[in-house]
């Protein structure tokens, strides 16, 4: 019978699906967040970005906002080109699409002093890309949505469990 054959194959999927399909929250800037004090082209660096995944702007919300810009804006650090401003202090942004992101503060002199954040979003939806490495101790990427999407996919495993059999 192969049914135990299945069983385990069964296990292995429900334990590394959730690791490929799983969301990664990245604090923006990590503990210094979202400020003067950052260097965001050396957080952004090494890191990779997936379609899912959300990057969190965290800053005193009279001090700083976060603006979702073209790449002309970006570079001329030119807040009136704005595509969209949030200001909460504790932004989430869902990077729903690939490709190129720009984000500035748009505190006058803010992005001219650093205050900018450029990201390459990876792939579509569908590439099977594994994460580089589970988070390693120091990183403050957090896989909140871990949990949730064991949960589905234990659930469909089951469902899958009980089609195959
Ligand atoms: C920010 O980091 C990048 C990459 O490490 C470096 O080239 C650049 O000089 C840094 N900028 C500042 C203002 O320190
Ligand atoms: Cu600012």
């Amino acid at each position: 019978m192969a049914s135990k054959q299945m069983l385990a194959i069964l296990a292995v999927v429900a334990v590394i699906l959730p690791s490929i399909t799983m969301a990664t929250e990245f604090i923006v800037g990590d503990e210094v967040g979202w400020s003067l004090k950052g260097n965001y082209t050396a957080w952004a660096m090494g890191k990779v970005f997936n379609v899912g995944d959300t990057l969190v702007f965290n800053y005193p919300s009279d001090k700083h906002n976060v603006q979702k810009i073209g790449l002309d804006g970006f570079k001329a650090c030119d807040s009136s080109k704005a595509l969209e401003t949030v200001k909460t202090g504790k932004d989430v942004i869902t990077l729903a699409k690939p490709g190129k992101k720009w984000y500035i503060c748009g505190i006058s002199g803010h992005c001219d002093a650093g205050m900018k954040l450029v990201i390459n979003v990876a792939g579509g939806a569908m590439a099977p890309t594994l994460p580089p490495t589970a988070p390693s101790p120091d990183s403050s990427a957090h896989m909140t949505a871990a949990f949730c999407s064991k949960l589905v996919m234990g659930a469909l495993s089951l469902v899958m469990a009980f089609i195959l059999f």
